[in-house]
């Protein structure tokens, strides 16, 4: 697989930096001259230069030129033009058993009619997650799936990503590991403003905050799963991949692609015939039910020549990583990330959590050594608590509950402390959840 960089932009946006700012000056009193140049009811043409030096002016008096019907990102939210869409085709169904066609010639009109949402589409991502109706069994388990909700808003909130957690069953029969196709199914429909749908299990967190999809990597794919193509093709194991995470393009490749994945799921009346061909398949697959996982894997090994090409098994990196092989290096991860920070002052200035981007870019020259993946002292990317349950408590026997919940806290932790830094505070120690301390401006001396 060809090695693309991730960032390497770090210097060219500091040299950059002074042109920058000048720009941004510049178009800032552009748009104020435009506005009051358009707007047919002005208010008493207000000097912008006095307003900004007048002490008691406000920051929105001085910034009232941004209309407030757009937010942050720049789209607008507050209007749907009556043209009709495929939203007013009674045909439409949000059901996975109902096929949809044409579905990119759909979205392209609706992006038409909403070109506020038709600039940057091609990098928008939506992060969908999500957990089962009723509490937990488990008497910590509903406080560690919160954590981990947490943990995905945090990093949701960082990137300017849109996140969507349910806790409703979409099809009634399709439960447990199956329970995602339909709803990122429907995600699809209901965001034609997004090009991802990113699905996250419940109990993965992620662990590096600053780390951002190398979507470029991704130009000719639609879907990206974390997986070992010597495992899938030549051991044809059902753990050759994981399907707990896994970014897909919101076109009909997709759903067509979901389609045919489905008619393994539960749903279907051959679902128990699909759990033995499964498992004669896949030789170490334990469980005799169909599983998305498997069926997935299958899909790769018999259907190669008519979805392989679309889809990218990503090994680059922790897509998401195995729980078991990086909570315990996750202390000495922490000191090599200080042992950077005390060389390089820059990356430990203080600064607003909403430029958190910029200082991930700024840091990624000092992680070149550090590689990715297995054996790397990078944050890995994506945790995966694989086996261990929270919300049902029912983990694999091959490790104790304490190892899992001790490793959730550890990761959790870890996790926080890239967000916490942002408010001035860190947990001193990864397993004590309650403990935080201020952190300290600057190393001293
Ligand atoms: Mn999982």
């Amino acid at each position: 697989m060809a090695k693309t960089p991730l960032r390497n932009k770090a210097s060219s946006l500091l040299t950059d930096g002074f042109l920058f700012v000048g720009g941004a000056m510049v178009a800032l009193l552009l748009v104020w001259a435009l506005f009051s140049f358009v707007n047919p009811n002005p208010v008493p043409n207000p000097n912008f230069s006095s307003l900004a030096t007048d002490p008691k002016t406000t920051v929105s008096e001085l910034f009232s030129a941004q209309d407030c019907a757009e937010d942050t990102q720049g789209v607008n939210l507050s209007h749907d033009p009556p043209a009709p869409t495929f939203y007013d085709d009674p045909n439409l169904s949000y059901s996975i058993e109902k096929p949809i066609k044409n579905w990119d010639e759909k979205r392209r009109e609706w992006l038409k009619h909403h070109p506020s949402f038709a600039a940057g589409v091609g990098d928008r991502i939506l992060l969908v997650s999500g957990s089962q109706p009723k509490p937990c069994r488990n008497p910590i388990g509903d406080h560690l799936l919160l954590r981990f909700f947490k943990n995905k808003v945090d990093y949701c909130r960082i990137h300017g990503y849109d996140i969507f957690y349910n806790n409703a069953l979409f099809h009634p029969k399709m439960a447990t590991f199956w329970a995602k196709i339909p709803l990122v199914r429907a995600a699809m429909i209901a965001h034609p403003e997004a090009e991802w749908i990113w699905w996250v299990d419940s109990d993965a967190a992620f662990t590096d905050m600053e780390f951002k999809l190398p979507l470029e990597r991704y130009r000719d794919h639609n879907l990206v799963v974390h997986g070992w193509p010597h495992l899938i093709y030549e051991k044809k194991s059902w753990v050759s991949l994981n399907a707990g995470v896994f970014l897909i393009r919101n076109c009909q490749w997709s759903i067509d692609f979901m389609e045919v994945w489905a008619s393994m799921g539960p749903q279907t009346p051959h679902y128990d015939a699909w759990g033995k061909t499964l498992k004669s398949t896949f030789k170490d697959k334990i469980f005799p039910e169909s599983d998305d996982q498997s069926a997935l894997v299958y899909l790769l090994l018999k259907e190669k020549e008519k979805w392989a090409d679309k889809i990218y098994v990503e090994g680059e990196y922790y897509f998401e990583g195995y729980w078991l092989e990086i909570v315990g290096t996750l202390n000495n991860l922490t000191d090599k990330y200080v042992e950077i920070e005390r060389g390089v002052r820059r990356l430990r200035r203080r600064h607003a959590e909403k430029v958190s981007e910029y200082y991930g870019e700024l840091r990624e020259p000092y992680l070149k050594e550090a590689g990715h993946g297995r054996g790397s002292w990078r944050r890995p990317f994506i945790t995966h608590f694989t086996g261990c349950q929270p919300c049902s408590g029912d983990h694999n026997q091959m490790y104790s509950g304490d190892t899992c919940w001790n490793g959730m806290q550890r990761a959790l932790n870890f996790a926080d402390n890239q967000v916490l830094r942002s408010f001035g505070l860190v947990h001193p120690d990864l397993l004590d959840s309650s403990s935080v301390s201020p952190l300290p401006f600057d190393f001293p001396g």
